[in-house]
């Protein structure tokens, strides 16, 4: 048989590896040793042969002639981009004798991992570097810049990432999308709910911005960001007032109904309309709907646990099922996420173990104080998978921060990123096709398998084999770095704690390529809560501090700008992913700034003028889109803009690193700015 890569002719099964919760399977089809198209694995159960653009020109990123080859060595200013050609034994020579004397002088919590979820691979993106780590004693990131918030308020209700399983979404009445801008960021919910739809679903979109789901909806519901918490507590005051709740459901399955039903009598739709811009027949016209309609799906997307009161926001929504006991009904629930599900053996894979003695923990969404204000200091910063330069909130002190000239920098990436241009050493990523790994998504339930397509890009290497070689130079000895991918996936996926993943193993998924765990509806059962029941008053909460009944929590202060500013993720580019490839930027056109018609019209600005978006913590420029798609009041971006689109849209050179309430959470849309015209601009065209 041999390898996909001992064909050089042939279509071969693989998964995507970006952070998307589709998780898609891809069939890659090569001639002559090289990626010549990427479309969806039409046996795929669940994503079904449908993928996104961005991927289906993933070519044109792993052929980009941008694209890292060999390890680099700065030779220019930090952040100026200039670098020379050096080989892999001088890199990893210069990066282990900077880390020795490092060591021996201020100790290994002086180094600092940063990465994120670049690669979803479990072993590339979790896997040998925490062992490395590990073993070198460093400071430890928390990895809270995604859904920490809204992961720690759904699991108080809830007792975890468990969720309803998507595909039964297609027997859903009704839908509700809910701050997820799923068109863009979760196509495959979007298949199903039109599954859903022609079976007389209804859908209904709650958002801030009337993107492209909005559009897409049967009835868009536009709020002020960050006011959800509430008009999920003006639902429950009708659905308890109009009796509209499953009595026998909430006696069962939930603890602190009866309290629940006496908090809620202040959220009246008159207050709830007044916090969150929502007409009070609307507030109705939703909770009667909800109240009456079963199964119905709320999918709760991330766009609103990135405020201030995220947290809060993610454990107030859900507890809206279990009022209307819809956890009973097939394809009824709701989605955060559905990790939990698949959790696989971390233990094994990530060996705690070999961390000696616990060391500090850094929250990545302040990078920028932790390399300019930490004591002791951070002397060495290790990036790989992420590229915080871009998409690290505050980006004026992280790049202050990353121009530190005692700063020892090593980036690990597949292209001169913005933070590659800070590194002193820039060593070369394969891509995920030219790897071994498993992937599990956090949205359906499938365990996938990905195993080299093509040969490594260069002289570019896997995150597994630079922290192999990296401990090598370091001189460990443990055999734990000696692990092959094959070895430890099936490490990770021996996971007796789990049953749901039994049957699946690497000789499995090397001949299934993508394999469903064996999940039970979460009801009648026992959910992982203190009560084992779903917590609408949770003492836990109580005793951590926090409300033990959902509440709706005012943003905090920002100063006093007039706009809220929401700096979400856009169409064509994953995070920062894509935004240095032309094509996908070609396809975006150009940064553009929705606004109200009233505000616009305020300012003297005309829809296409260029603006200038300002705060304390810096600026952008944008081309205004002018119109009905925000509320007065909201100002929202989409995407995550290189520095070489010049496009002058470093969106987080506006956004706030403080935390959300809970898990140390982003706060990236909770921020406040100023508008201003900056000049009229031929370009209309790249308005809309
Ligand atoms: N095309 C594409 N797909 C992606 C990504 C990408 O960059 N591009 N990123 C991936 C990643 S890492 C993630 S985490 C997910 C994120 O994908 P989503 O879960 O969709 O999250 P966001 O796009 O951040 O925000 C979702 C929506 O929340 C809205 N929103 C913001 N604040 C509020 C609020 O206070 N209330 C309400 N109701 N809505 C609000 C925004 O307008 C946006 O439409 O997508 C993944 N998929
Ligand atoms: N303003 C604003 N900021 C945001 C967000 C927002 O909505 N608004 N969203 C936030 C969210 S939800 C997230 S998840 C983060 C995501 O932020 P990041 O995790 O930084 O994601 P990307 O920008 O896609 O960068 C991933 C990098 O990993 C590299 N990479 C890919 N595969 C590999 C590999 O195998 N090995 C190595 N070494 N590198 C690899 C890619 O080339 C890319 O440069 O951004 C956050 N930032
Ligand atoms: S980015 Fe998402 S939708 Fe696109 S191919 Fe990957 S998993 Fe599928
Ligand atoms: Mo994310």
């Amino acid at each position: 048989m041999g390898t996909y890569i001992d064909r050089p002719t042939g279509v071969f099964p693989s998964v995507c590896s970006l952070d998307c919760p589709d998780q898609c399977g891809l069939l890659v089809h090569k001639r002559d040793g090289k990626i010549v198209k990427i479309e969806g694995d039409p046996a795929h159960p669940v994503t079904q042969g449908a993928i996104c653009n961005k991927v289906r020109n993933m070519a044109e990123r792993i052929y980009d002639p941008a694209r890292l080859r060999y390890p680099l060595k700065r030779v220019g200013r930090k952040g100026e981009g200039r670098f020379e050609r050096i080989s892999w034994e001088e890199a990893l020579q210069t990066i282990s004798s900077r880390w020795k004397t490092l060591i021996a002088k201020e100790g290994a919590e002086a180094i600092l991992p940063y990465s994120f979820y670049g690669n979803m691979g479990r072993i590339s993106a979790e896997g040998m570097d925490r062992r490395f780590f590990h073993r070198l004693g460093a400071s430890r990131l928390q990895y809270t810049i995604c859904e920490a918030a809204g992961k720690e308020g759904y699991r108080y209700t809830m007792g975890g990432s468990y969720g309803t399983d998507p595909e039964d979404t297609v027997h859903a009445k009704l839908i509700i999308m809910w701050g997820i801008n799923a068109v863009s960021t979760n196509m495959h919910q979007v298949m199903l709910a039109e599954k859903a739809r022609k079976n007389g679903a209804t859908i209904v979109v709650i958002d801030v911005h009337k993107n492209r789901t909005g559009r897409w909806a049967d009835w868009f519901i536009p709020v002020m960001p960050g006011t959800d918490a509430a008009l999920a507590l003006g639902m429950m005051h009708i659905l308890f007032e109009e009796q509209m709740t499953d009595k026998a459901f909430l006696r069962t399955y939930t603890v602190g109904h009866e309290e629940l039903r006496e908090h809620v009598r202040q959220y009246d739709p008159a207050t709830v309309s007044a916090i969150t811009g929502v007409p009070e027949s609307d507030i109705y016209r939703l909770a009667r709907m909800y109240g009456r309609t079963s199964p119905s799906f709320i999918r709760i997307g991330n766009g609103p646990q990135h405020h201030d009161n995220g947290g809060m926001f993610v454990r107030t929504i859900s507890c809206l099922p279990a009022l209307t006991g819809q956890w009973l009904h097939k394809g009824g629930g709701a989605i955060k996420g559905n990790g939990a599900y698949l959790e696989h053996n971390a233990i094994a894979l990530q060996r705690p173990d070999l961390l000696k003695q616990a060391t500090r923990r850094i929250n990545m969404n302040m990078l920028g104080n932790a390399l300019l204000e930490l004591d002791p200091p951070i002397r060495s910063l290790y990036v790989y998978n992420s590229n915080p330069a871009l998409v690290a909130p505050n980006a004026a002190k992280v790049r202050q921060g990353l121009g530190r000239e005692d700063l020892f920098t090593v980036v690990h990436d597949l292209f001169l990123t913005e933070t590659a241009s800070y590194a002193d050493i820039v060593l070369p990523a394969t891509s995920s096709f030219e790897n071994t790994d498993f992937y599990r998504s956090y949205w359906h339930h499938y365990v996938q398998l990905q195993q080299p397509v093509i040969e490594p890009y260069g002289e570019s290497k896997s995150n597994a084999d630079v922290f192999r070689l990296l401990a090598k130079a370091m001189g460990f000895e443990d055999d734990v770095f000696e692990d092959t991918e094959e070895q430890m996936i099936r490490q990770a996926l021996d996971h007796p704690n789990n049953p749901r993943l039994r049957g699946i193993t690497y000789e499995a998924l090397t001949e299934k390529q993508y394999m469903k765990a064996d999940v039970q509806p979460l009801f009648p059962g026992k959910l992982p809560t203190p009560s084992g029941k779903i917590e609408l008053y949770s003492l836990a909460m109580e005793h951590d501090g926090y409300p033990p009944l959902p509440v709706y929590t005012p943003l905090a202060e920002d100063g006093e700008l007039p706009f809220l500013f929401v700096p979400g993720p856009n169409h064509h580019f994953l995070n920062s992913t894509f935004s240095n490839n032309e094509k996908h930027v070609r396809m975006e056109k150009a940064p553009r700034l929705y606004m109200n018609a009233a505000d616009a019209a305020a300012l003297g600005i005309a829809d296409g003028d260029k603006v200038k978006v300002w705060n304390e913590r810096g600026q952008c420029t944008f081309v205004a889109a002018v119109g009905d798609d925000v509320l007065p009041g909201v100002v929202v971006s989409q995407g995550l803009w290189a520095d070489s689109a010049d496009s002058g849209a470093l969106v987080n050179a506006l956004t706030p690193d403080r935390l959300a309430d809970m898990g140390g959470g982003a706060v990236f849309f909770s921020g406040r700015v100023q508008v201003e015209r900056l000049s009229a601009v031929a370009d209309r065209s790249v308005s809309r």
